[in-house]
């Protein structure tokens, strides 16, 4: 992408409604505008992040074996009476009428509508198990909406939901899908802890939440330093195995960590001293096992083999896939504007030009252009007729995190410069070395 063709309205100032530093700075980089309170327009850079979350979170759940499909936002309040939770949820529930004078929602989550799915298609034990997720907008509204796009009104989720015969093959699908958020998170650049939570208006006992430590997290967290040592890395896991995605789950859980919901300050106390912390985090998922909460109340049986139509153990599995841009931001930039990790940034590289107009200039940056756009990488040309520094500035801001700067001084000697955003180090190097270097980095990710 040109930068002169793109439409990327950064701001000169610092947007006074942000309270915290990855919304001042999804504002200031044009990634999102507000539509209204807790509701955001994705312009283009913003809706280019999202999609590579998605993206990543489609791959994961792919490798996970479960199966993707779309359900409605607008929904029917009378499925939601089978449940109970048409009435429970309260306020945070979005409620509408049609032009009949018809009930209906905006759904917040979707247990009733996938297990209506669920009771009108499987009726043997020999369809299981069954995991279908999707990722959809949802709208909750939010008593304080605030943060930008980590507590929305509307925002966009990633939902999953298993089926499974019994209460230990839905605690596989459990662990499994503890296992394939870790590395989803990873992929993302992130650390995100699982710790033992509350299951509100979902339901269930077993409930772990995602946490990603920041000092502007909402959730005050409490646990054993030494679960920050732990990384899942690149292991090849067998999802089908239960003992493998078992040991997964003991190794990341056994250890200390919790929310202020479950705290438990007698077993906290007994972790070592040196090894207690308190701090903040922000929730970018949670997993749940509500066993048959709602394949009883709204009858999705199942023949098991032996005669008889038993309920479906089930459980519900979040990732805030919006909520994942302010958390990356949060754990990721610096005084200058954002660090993209290398798995989720917009653009693989940006090109500046010191001398825009200048035939030496102009033509080095369309041979990298080319280049790097033919080993299948997008970078982000800044061909503007700006100052070096206002070029500089909008690329640290947007944060890409590898920069080459072209001029004509180091033409002259035959070299580009090469400048990796999180570090800010540089080196002189000839431009085919600078692309098979970004290529090299990208390799396995991009
Ligand atoms: N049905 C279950 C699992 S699919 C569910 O709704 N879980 S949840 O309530 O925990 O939401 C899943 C994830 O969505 C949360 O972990 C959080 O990352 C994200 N989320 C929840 N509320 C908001 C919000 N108001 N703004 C942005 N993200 C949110």
């Amino acid at each position: 992408m040109r930068l002169s063709r793109y439409f990327l309205p950064v701001l000169k100032e610092t947007p006074r409604e942000a309270q915290i530093v990855s919304h001042r700075y999804m504002l200031q980089a044009g990634m999102i505008k507000q539509a209204s309170a807790g509701i955001y327009s994705w312009l283009p850079l913003g809706f280019k992040v999202l999609r590579k979350i998605e993206d990543i979170v489609h791959e994961e759940q792919a490798r996970a074996g479960h199966i993707a499909i779309q359900m409605p936002t607008i929904q029917s309040a009378d499925l939601w009476r089978e449940s109970g939770r048409y009435d429970a949820y309260g306020e945070e529930m979005l409620r509408i009428k049609d032009r009949g004078g018809r009930e209906m929602l905006f759904t917040p989550t979707a247990e009733e509508l996938v297990t209506d799915i669920f009771r009108a298609h499987v009726t043997s034990y020999k369809d299981l198990p069954l995991t279908l997720y999707q990722i959809q907008w949802k709208f909750r509204d939010e008593v304080r909406p605030r943060f930008g796009v980590m507590r929305g009104r509307e925002f966009y989720m990633k939902d999953g939901y298993n089926f499974d015969l019994t209460k230990e093959d839905a605690l596989h699908a459990y662990n499994r899908h503890l296992v394939s958020y870790l590395r989803t998170y990873e992929r993302m650049g992130l650390q995100a802890i699982p710790m033992r939570a509350d299951s509100g208006p979902i339901g269930g006992d077993d409930t772990h939440e995602f946490l990603v430590l920041a000092d502007t997290g909402e959730s005050e967290v409490f646990y054993d330093s030494e679960i920050t040592d732990l990384k899942f890395g690149d292991r090849e896991i067998d999802y089908d195995d239960q003992a493998a995605c078992q040991a997964v789950l003991e190794e990341f859980t056994s250890r200390y960590a919790r929310t202020d919901e479950t705290h438990d300050q007698a077993l906290f106390d007994a972790i070592p001293e040196d090894r207690k912390r308190t701090a903040r985090g922000i929730e970018v998922g949670q997993i749940f096992y509500f066993g048959t909460k709602y394949s009883e109340s709204m009858g999705a049986l199942v023949d098991d083999g032996k005669g008889n139509k038993v309920p479906v153990h089930m459980g519900s599995h979040g990732i805030g896939v919006s909520r994942l841009l302010g958390a990356i931001i949060e754990a990721s930039h610096d005084d200058k504007g954002i660090i993209w990790p290398e798995g989720v940034t917009p653009f693989h590289c940006g090109i500046v030009n010191l001398k825009t107009g200048d035939a030496e200039a102009d033509a080095a940056c369309e041979a990298l252009y080319a280049s790097l756009t033919a080993l299948g990488l997008e970078p982000l040309y800044d061909d503007r007729d700006e100052r070096a520094g206002a070029k500089f500035g909008t690329m640290d801001m947007i944060g890409l995190p590898w920069r080459i700067t072209v001029g004509p001084r180091g033409l002259k000697n035959g070299v580009v410069e090469l400048t990796s955003r999180r570090t800010g180090e540089s080196e002189e190097l000839p431009p085919e070395e600078a692309v098979a270097k970004i290529a090299k980095i990208y390799e396995g990710i991009a």
